[in-house]
């Protein structure tokens, strides 16, 4: 524990983690009612590589992200009432309910997309922070992906630019030791993302992301040196994802005796019981819990009640081409 993690720091990351749990939770049991259209992929046990990271932004810097990007968005501080509308694809939607869950941007907090396509995240942070560093903006950019994109061709290519032209990148490798259903060490060949990273110039650091203090505390010191000018940094952080890959996935596949000694490690309930030892009341830690899944409880109420969007908006903000090849608006 560092001298910053007084309990006030504690509650903040505390609280932001509850809130992660609460939306996932939420959505998940609006998705298994069947009014969520589409696949969600929750990050449920990661809780605290999102928070720790976040927590240590300011407003003006820019996040991009992957296919699990709920947390990443909440903790940069993305509307929750416009995130949970475009999970249910409705209007309010922070793309207009066209993006859905795999697609949430939130341009007025930074949050420039969750992303579909595996390793998309990362040359879209490096673009952004080259054009920070050109405006010679005193903001930074961060890219979470997981553990499987460090296989793709834009890995390579976004580290390799963001060390040459010495960008203010930090970028942060939620690894969860799968991808998507299959373990990080069966199609990954070498020591891993750091040696990688190494390789073209880009320091890195491991840490127990479902740590949320420790997360914090190398998250502060990595944005602080990205933010100084010292060229892009890169967080390796070890954590856990207890829910399968997909809303609609069991996660059968795993050992059930794993799954069990992950959730003896839930970032949630560590910092609950750090909090308890600290001296905070058990009706404050819960009280912070339950108003969290107040919050998401009134968000999806909102959501189901809001309006489909005018079919009008269809072709509106993506390419036309197939809206004139299929009789829609030029
Ligand atoms: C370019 C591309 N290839 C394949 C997929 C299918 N796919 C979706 S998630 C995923 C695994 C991603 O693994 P990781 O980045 O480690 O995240 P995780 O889902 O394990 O949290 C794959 C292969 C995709 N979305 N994009």
């Amino acid at each position: 524990m560092q001298p910053q993690h007084n309990i006030r720091r504690l509650v903040e990351l505390y609280s932001a983690m509850c809130r992660i749990r609460a939306f996932e939770t939420a959505a998940l049991t609006a998705h298994k009612e069947g009014v969520i259209p589409g696949p969600l992929h929750v990050s449920i046990g990661q809780e605290g590589v999102a928070t720790g990271v976040c927590l240590n932004l300011r407003a003006s810097d820019r996040i991009t992200s992957n296919h699990r990007g709920h947390g990443h968005a909440l903790a940069k501080g993305a509307g929750v009432q416009g995130m949970m509308r475009e999970l249910f694809g409705r209007e309010g939607g922070h793309c207009r309910g066209k993006g859905g869950s795999m697609h949430i941007a939130d341009f007025s907090v930074g949050m420039l997309g969750a992303n579909g396509v595996v390793s998309g995240g990362i040359p879209i942070a490096v673009g952004a922070a080259q054009g920070l560093k050109m405006t010679k903006s005193d903001a930074i950019a961060v890219c979470f992906f997981g553990d499987g994109a460090i296989n793709r061709g834009p890995f390579l290519e976004g580290l390799n630019w963001a060390a040459l032209y010495h960008l203010p990148v930090l970028f942060v490798c939620e690894d969860n030791g799968v991808a998507a259903f299959t373990r990080t060490e069966a199609v990954t060949a070498g020591p891993g993302v750091i040696a990688r990273a190494a390789s073209l110039g880009v320091p890195g650091e491991t840490v127990d992301g479902n740590d949320v203090m420790a997360v914090d505390e190398a998250a502060g010191r990595l944005v602080a040196e990205v933010r100084s000018g010292k060229g892009p940094r890169l967080l390796q952080a070890r954590t856990y994802r207890i829910t399968g890959h997909t809303s609609t996935d069991a996660a059968a596949w795993r050992d059930p005796a794993e799954v069990a000694a992950a959730k003896t490690r839930d970032p949630i309930e560590k910092l609950a019981n750090l909090l308890s030892e600290r001296g905070v009341a058990a009706s404050e830690i819960d009280g912070i819990r339950s108003a969290a899944e107040a919050e998401m409880a009134e968000a999806v109420a909102d959501a189901k009640a809001a309006p489909w969007p005018d079919e009008a908006i269809a072709y509106d903000d993506v390419q036309d081409v197939g809206a004139v090849a299929f009789g829609g608006r030029a």
